[in-house]
């Protein structure tokens, strides 16, 4: 075809042009970089006690916890981990381990214990900052040799062998060491399967993060316009990159207020929009169809929320237009992020501040000072206007890579600096990107990562399980489930009920199988790959 002969590079760039970004900055200095115009304005409004903390409340807060988790021997790129629902905690911690150059890794508290076991000797992590209730599932097998040596914190009454939160908040902020930053060392380690395999380490620089935030909020034009009167909804959970950056950490650079909500309750986030008057909603679209659907949204004034923001999964045209009728007032757009993009490649031009037009059902435009190309997965060329490909992103914002994990890294960035996301979209006339299917093997529920490589695993660990492969099934509240198709090694005992709960017993609720099929063989192409359009073309 004429395409194999184009050997033209086609780039797509952002309409907004590309800003200077003071990426030199440590997070926190860039995040706080504004603290003396909004000292007084609030800056955590924790949902479950009506706490408000300000600005200025917020940075001593941190500077003190820094203190604190130094003076407990945390020292600069060491690895904490935060296994919080949202809280004010989660935020302080975690811009406190950014003061001392340590790095934070941010797990879901519903995992199991060995899901968190899994991340805590991947990443080394030396203190865990949690809540009581987790504890349980921190406890180490005496009898083995390897035990890892950390400290727990819980926030409220610690059980014995744990030290209270006040142990490092209540610490003087002057006892705050002196550190020496470099744009290039990690802040955040966020876990992520990728396009391939098991969940891995994701490296999240200063430079990365502040990127990331800069082309969101910054500039004169910013792409998406937030400002000291603006509340925002955090019932996405801090510990996915999405709320994390593209809510908290923008959040706090625009100096706008959060509304931390730790867990998600129709009736009572109705309410708190109401109460606090939330005027920005980032949201995903299992969120969307609440908010839909629910006969209860008509009892409530949602009249503040100004913009609804949704994204980690696809959002269906009807559910938009939907939204639309029930939030009039409101603009609507997509957000496309990706843990190792650092996280946002693309966003609705409708946000910024002289906003563009911008059509249904796309996810934005590039995000400035980045590239994008979209190629063809076959012969890696890119590809024009609207036509379908992989989607691939360079910029100071992506990850610096996988921890300990060059193989993977080399595989997902590729010598020029693309990022390869595993995401098929295209770009049409307006520069606005469509995505329409995924080729690499991660599943969401919900927005939530499913890897099926780590299901797989733990399916062949059973006795009467020769080979396993884990597919996508289409739901219309989830989005996508986990299904399983198993090749039996003994017999015809093993039933779809023992599978699913032999999974269901070792995973958070969202990883669990949703329906298992039985069949004589994985489909593999000549390298072993398991063909996983075969399996989903049964379906
Ligand atoms: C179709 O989901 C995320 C990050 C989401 C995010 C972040 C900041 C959204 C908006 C924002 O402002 O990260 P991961 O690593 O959990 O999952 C990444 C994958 C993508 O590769 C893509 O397959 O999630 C899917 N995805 C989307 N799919 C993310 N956003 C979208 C979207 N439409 N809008």
């Amino acid at each position: 075809s004429d395409d194999y002969y184009d050997s033209t590079n086609h780039i797509f760039k952002s309409k907004l042009p590309d800003i200077p970004i003071s990426n030199h900055l440590p997070l926190h200095t860039y995040c706080f970089e504004k603290l003396p115009e909004i000292s007084d304005r609030p800056c955590l409004i924790v949902a479950s006690t009506g706490k408000t903390y300000t600005y200025a409340e917020t940075y001593l807060q941190c500077r003190k916890i820094a203190a604190g988790l130094s003076k407990l021997g945390i020292q600069k790129g060491d690895v904490i981990m935060i296994l919080l629902q949202n809280s004010a905690e989660f935020v302080l911690s975690f811009l406190a381990a950014s003061m001392i150059g340590a790095v934070t890794t941010t797990a879901n508290p519903f995992y199991t214990s060995a899901e968190i076991f899994r991340q805590i000797t991947a990443s080394k992590t030396k203190l865990i900052i949690t809540q009581a209730m987790y504890v349980g599932k921190l406890k180490q097998n005496e009898e083995k040799d390897d035990l890892i040596d950390f400290k727990i914190i819980t926030v409220d009454e610690p059980p014995v062998n744990c030290l209270h939160f006040s142990v490092i908040s209540e610490v003087n902020e002057d006892q705050l060491p002196e550190v020496e930053f470099d744009p290039e060392d990690a802040v955040a380690l966020p876990f992520s399967s990728g396009t391939t395999g098991v969940p891995k380490g994701v490296i999240l620089t200063h430079k990365s993060l502040t990127t990331s935030v800069a082309q969101q909020v910054d500039g004169e034009n910013p792409n998406i316009y937030l400002t000291t009167e603006d509340v925002l909804l955090c019932v996405l959970p801090l510990f996915h990159i999405y709320a994390l950056s593209t809510v908290l950490l923008c959040a706090l650079r625009a100096g706008s207020a959060v509304l931390l909500i730790h867990k998600f309750e129709i009736r009572t986030l109705l309410g708190l929009i109401q109460k606090h008057k939330v005027t920005v909603a980032m949201v995903v679209p299992p969120l969307v169809l609440a908010l839909v659907k629910n006969p209860m949204v008509a009892e409530f004034d949602l009249s503040s929320i100004r913009l609804v923001r949704s994204g980690a999964a696809p959002l269906g045209k009807e559910l938009e237009e939907m939204l639309h009728s029930r939030i009039p007032q409101a603009v609507f757009g997509q957000g496309y992020g990706m843990t190792e993009a650092g996280s946002v490649l693309s966003m609705s031009l409708g946000f910024a501040k002289h906003s563009l037009p911008v059509s249904s059902g796309s996810c934005g435009t590039v995000v400035r000072n980045a590239e994008l190309k979209v190629i063809n997965p076959e012969n890696g060329r890119s590809l024009g206007y609207n036509q379908p490909g992989e989607i691939c992103i360079r910029g100071q914002q992506i990850m610096k890579g996988y921890l300990n994990d060059e193989n993977a890294t080399k595989t997902t960035i590729d010598e020029e600096g693309w990022l390869h996301t595993g995401d098929v979209g295209y770009i049409d006339d307006n520069d606005e990107i469509f995505i329409v299917d995924r080729v690499k093997e991660l599943i969401k529920f919900k927005g939530f990562q499913v890897p099926p490589a780590e299901l797989e695993g733990l399916l062949v660990s059973h006795p009467s399980i020769a080979d396993a492969a884990v597919v996508p099934q289409k739901d219309v509240v989830a989005g996508e489930v986990p299904v399983a198709f198993v090749v039996r090694s003994n017999g015809l005992d093993l039933t779809e009920e023992a599978v699913k709960e032999f999974i269901a017993k070792q995973v958070v609720f969202y990883k669990r199988l949703h329906k298992v099929y039985f069949i004589h063989a994985i489909p593999k192409s000549p390298s072993g790959k398991i063909l996983r359009k075969d399996l989903r073309a049964k379906l």
